[in-house]
Order: C-alpha cells, then sequence, then structure tokens
C-alpha cells in the first residue's frame, strides 16, 4: 500500500521541476513519512461514497480524491446530476439531496449516513487514523493556516463558483472576468502563491515574522506533501484550466502544474472525458451573461 501512495507524489514531484529539487535536501516533518495503514480502522461495515458526474461535481471530486488516497475501500454510487434519476435517486441516499454522501452499514437494516465533504472527512480521519495522517500538517501553526484555507475554500469564492461551473471536458481562452470573479480567482492563487513560500521558505509562516531562510517542506504541493488542502484546491486548478486562467505568479503557475499531473486528478478527469451527459445549467457559453446557478431554473 504504501508504494502505491508514493507513484502519485513521486510523478507529481517530478513536474515541480525546480520545486521538487530544492525539496530534496530538507527535512520531511513527520506526517510525511507516516505509513497509511486502513488496518486500524474503526467502522462496524462497508462504506459506500455517493457521486454525481465526474465532469461537474466539484464536490464529489474532493471526497474520491481523498478515499483514494488514504486507500479506504469504498463502494462508488454515481447518480447523474440533475438528471431524471438524480431527482429520485438522491433522496434515497442524501438527507441534504446533495453529494458526496458516505454511508456506513451497520446491519442489514441500519446505516450511518455522513453528508457535507468537511464532516466526511472529518469522520474518516477519525475512523482511519493511520490512512488519513497526510491530511493535516503536524506542525500546529501550519495546520491552523491549513484549516483556515480550507475553511475559506469550503465557504467561499462563490462568485466565481456559481457563475463558472467545474467543466472539465472544456477550455476556454480570453476569457475575461467582472471584478467579483476576478478577485475570487486572485484570493485562490494569493492562498497557493503563499502556501507555496511558506514551504520554500520564502515567507513566515507568522505574520510579520522572520523567513526561515530554506524550505520547511519538501515536496511540490500546497504544504510540501500532498493533503487535505490540495484535495480541497483540486476543482479550482481544474477550473482555472477550463476558463484559461494562467496565474502571473510563477509558484501557482508550478502548482497547477503538479496538480494536473496528480495520477488520481488525471483518472478523474479521464473518467470526465467518458461521461456523455451534457448538463446545460453548467455549460458556460461566451457570449451569454452569466446566470448564477442559484437563480437558474432546475431542469
Ligand atoms: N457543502 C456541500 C456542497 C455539496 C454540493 O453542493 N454538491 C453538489 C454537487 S457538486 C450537489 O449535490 N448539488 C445538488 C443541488 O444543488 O441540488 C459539501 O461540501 O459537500
Amino acid at each position: 500500500m504504501e508504494r502505491k501512495q508514493v507513484v502519485p507524489l513521486v510523478a507529481a514531484a517530478a513536474v515541480g521541476g525546480v520545486v521538487a529539487a530544492l525539496c530534496t535536501s530538507v527535512v520531511l516533518c513527520r506526517h510525511q513519512r507516516k505509513k497509511r495503514d486502513s488496518s486500524r480502522a474503526k467502522v462496524s461495515g462497508p462504506l459506500t461514497l455517493v457521486l454525481a458526474n465526474k465532469n461537474y461535481s466539484s464536490w464529489s471530486l474532493r471526497a474520491w480524491l481523498f478515499v483514494k488516497h488514504a486507500a479506504i475501500p469504498v463502494k462508488e454510487v454515481r447518480i447523474p446530476i440533475f438528471t431524471p434519476q438524480w431527482t429520485t435517486e438522491v433522496k434515497k441516499w442524501s438527507p441534504s439531496e446533495r453529494v458526496p454522501v458516505l454511508r456506513e452499514e451497520r446491519t442489514t437494516e441500519s446505516s450511518l449516513v455522513i453528508w457535507d465533504s468537511l464532516s466526511i472527512f472529518d469522520y474518516l480521519i477519525e475512523r482511519f487514523p493511520d490512512a488519513t495522517s497526510f491530511a493535516w500538517p503536524t506542525n500546529p501553526d501550519i495546520r491552523a493556516i491549513a484549516k483556515s484555507m480550507v475553511a475559506e475554500m469550503h465557504s467561499s469564492f462563490l462568485a466565481l463558483r456559481d457563475s463558472y461551473p467545474m467543466n472539465i471536458r472544456k477550455e476556454f481562452k480570453d476569457v475575461t472576468f467582472d471584478a467579483a470573479i476576478q478577485n475570487d480567482i486572485n484570493r485562490i492563487i494569493d492562498i497557493w502563491s503563499q502556501c507555496r513560500r511558506i514551504s520554500l521558505g520564502l515567507e513566515s509562516v507568522v505574520t510579520g515574522g522572520v523567513a526561515p531562510g530554506s524550505p520547511i517542506f519538501a515536496g511540490p504541493f500546497l504544504f510540501g506533501s500532498f493533503s487535505l488542502i490540495d484535495i480541497m484546491f483540486s476543482s479550482e486548478v481544474l477550473r482555472l484550466r477550463t476558463y484559461g486562467v494562467n496565474p502571473a505568479d510563477k509558484l501557482a503557475r508550478q502548482y497547477m502544474d503538479t496538480m494536473l499531473a496528480l495520477p488520481y486528478l488525471r483518472e478523474w478527469c479521464s473518467g470526465a472525458s467518458k461521461e456523455t451527459e451534457v448538463i446545460e445549467r453548467f455549460e458556460w457559453k461566451r457570449d451569454q451573461k452569466c446566470v448564477p446557478l442559484h437563480l437558474q431554473k432546475t431542469s
């Protein structure tokens, strides 16, 4: 299992190029070395992860990447979003009628249902502590910052998320954004750049503090090795690619390349390219003023 985990990191590190090379000589933090082991898991029955389309569902992507990286066995159930099948099926699985949702069978008649991504991550971290030890940095200051950024991703960037849906199969060029959306994009790029600068020792983790001057994390991901913060921003890497955003910031650009080379992300994208459903409300059209998703009628 350990070998399987290392492959995506190595492949992505190769793309990280200079950044990865810089990181080879530094001290690895404890969570980066810890073995993952799902054998100590505390669940009573099989797990089912309910997801929507790979092409459009950014929250499904995050939950899926998490279980893949933790190598937690789950049965996947896919319900194509906003289809007649969705309307009838999602109610059977999810109290919020949203996905992802995770179900743990307890007996033949009972189950525990966990919905909303952050709760799913929390639940899996509690139940599979070894397998999910990659989730948070062990340094308490950096962990606090990572948690702030993960929470920000979960609660924010609504202007961007609402008007420019994740649509992995499409790539547009020369897209112009209005101010609110450009602000969201700039903030996401700033977060990526800040994390990379902290990892490379170019910026202190403490505001106004002194940068260490040498790398503090090995690896090309936001905080060195792959963690939950990378999972949270994975859909944003894909979203920026779809709408032709190429950050001027070199560290942010390198980070996007690192993520786009991640084997599990590529596997997800390859699944998206094979899907046939086209959901009109998620298809951005250049000459059409964006109607935010929450104002659109469900078809
Ligand atoms: N806050 C939720 C968001 C889940 C969500 O909005 N999922 C979308 C698919 S990506 C959904 O199920 N949408 C159905 C709807 O809006 O009715 C989470 O973090 O899981």
